[in-house]
């Protein structure tokens, strides 16, 4: 956008009250039909821009495009937007292999031909938030799926203010929840995917780009079986606002860098812990109980044989554990019902813990419905998990109890 143009933007969004046109003329140094042209051109880059007596203020921003995506976002990236690139991953590489050394998010309205990992096709109709993230970290390759790890849990934390329940597959998809009201068996639950490309040396990436699909307003029937999008869940969704959440989150989560973070909100919102899996490679597949990840971005799954840390490969939920295995990240992961013992075992410290069903009830009726959110495990001795009893769902009381086993 021209630079007077911006500065008008800006202008109108720093005010709370309307500005006048002779004021903005001064301010910028133009004439009055000067900032009428700008305004016009603002409202048909999609500013809904009023016009009263007392000046102008932006009402309402609807378009999707590069100066609207900019308008308002915290995020430190410079936004390159296009109605179609054939892939905004491919789009960013260019720029990267131009030298470009500021932070870009390359954003299209559609891809003629997006990218899932291994080449897979990416199917990206008009309606989707596709954006490419050029970013230039000073760390290692071996560093990098962190970022991998932030870009969904960046997804997830957007996603989730619309009021949709979505948690995390590893390595890299955001999945509807699997009891979220809108899920039935019949649609897909496959919400976005993500894409990490880079070059550098051994020791220090030249660049990175995190690559990110999300399928926002876009029927499912025009996705792939195991797709689904925002439109068919919840209907039309704001998809400027959504992606400047999702770029805002991830930069939140990444300037600075802190893995362990990264890993525990990742770990916080998984849905693959403490599944059975399969994880396949491309030198073997192994079936087990996913109980970890680990730095920078391994899968631990626990096996017959062993434990074995999977950095790579495609991952397929087989049946709920029934084990109880429980990450101390995971607060509501496992809930705990009052009608039988249980036994937990905490994936952190590895430690067991037979949780007695009178240890902390004896005065409850068992007809209301109780459960327990696990907390933290703090070994040794010491459990400590939110207790909800709730004589009607809507009506939650909350309650930290330690329990000494
Ligand atoms: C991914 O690959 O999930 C990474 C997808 C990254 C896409 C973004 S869009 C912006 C940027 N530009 C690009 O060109 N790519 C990135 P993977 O885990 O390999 O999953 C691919 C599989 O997901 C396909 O084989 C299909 O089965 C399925 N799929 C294809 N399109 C989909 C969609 N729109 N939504 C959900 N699933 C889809």
């Amino acid at each position: 956008m021209n630079k007077t143009r911006s500065r008008l933007i800006k202008m109108l969004h720093d005010s709370s009250a309307p500005v006048s046109g002779p004021a903005l003329a001064a301010r910028l140094d133009v004439s009055r039909a000067a900032i009428w042209k700008h305004i016009e051109a603002l409202r048909d880059a999609g500013f809904e821009i009023d016009s009263s007596p007392d000046g102008y203020n932006v009402t309402a921003v609807t378009g999707y495009n590069g100066p609207t995506i900019t308008f308002g976002l915290e995020a430190p990236y410079r936004v390159e937007y296009a109605d179609q690139y054939e892939s905004t991953n491919d789009r960013a590489r260019e720029l990267a292999k131009m030298d470009v050394t500021d932070d870009v998010a390359v954003v299209a309205d559609a891809q003629t031909g997006g990218r899932g990992r291994l080449d897979r096709q990416w199917s990206s109709p008009s309606g989707g938030i596709w954006v490419s993230l050029l970013l230039h970290p000073r760390c290692s390759p071996a560093e990098l799926p962190v970022y991998t790890f932030a870009a969904a849990v960046a997804v997830v934390r957007a996603v989730q203010q619309c009021g949709i329940d979505v948690s995390i597959k590893w390595p890299n998809d955001v999945l509807l929840s699997r009891d979220a009201p809108e899920v039935d068996s019949s649609t897909g639950r496959k919400l976005a995917g993500i894409l990490t490309e880079t070059a550098g040396e051994a020791d220090q990436v030249s660049w990175l780009i995190v690559g990110i699909g999300l399928n926002a307003n876009i029927d499912s029937t025009a996705l792939p079986p195991a797709a689904t999008s925002l439109q068919s869940v919840t209907g039309a969704v704001d998809r400027r606002a959504l992606l400047q959440r999702v770029l805002n989150s991830f930069a939140e989560l990444t300037n600075p860098i802190d893995s362990a973070d990264i890993l525990d909100a990742w770990r916080a919102h998984s849905t693959t812990l403490n599944q059975q899996v399969r994880i396949t490679t491309p030198r073997k597949t192994i079936e087990g109980i996913a109980v970890d990840i680990q730095a920078p971005g391994a899968l631990i799954v626990q096996t017959d044989e062993g434990t074995e840390t999977v950095h790579a490969g495609d991952c397929e939920h087989l049946r709920p554990t029934g084990n109880n295995s429980w990450h101390p990240s995971q607060s509501s992961a496992w809930r705990w019902k009052e009608s039988h013992d249980t036994t937990l075992l905490c994936c952190r410290c590895r430690c067991r813990w037979v949780v007695s069903a009178q240890a902390h009830t004896p005065s409850e009726s068992t007809s209301r419905r109780s459960w327990a959110g696990f907390r933290d495990c703090l070994c040794p001795g010491t459990l400590l998990f939110d207790r909800y009893v709730a004589p009607r769902l809507s009506e939650r009381h909350q309650q930290q109890v330690s329990l000494k086993l």
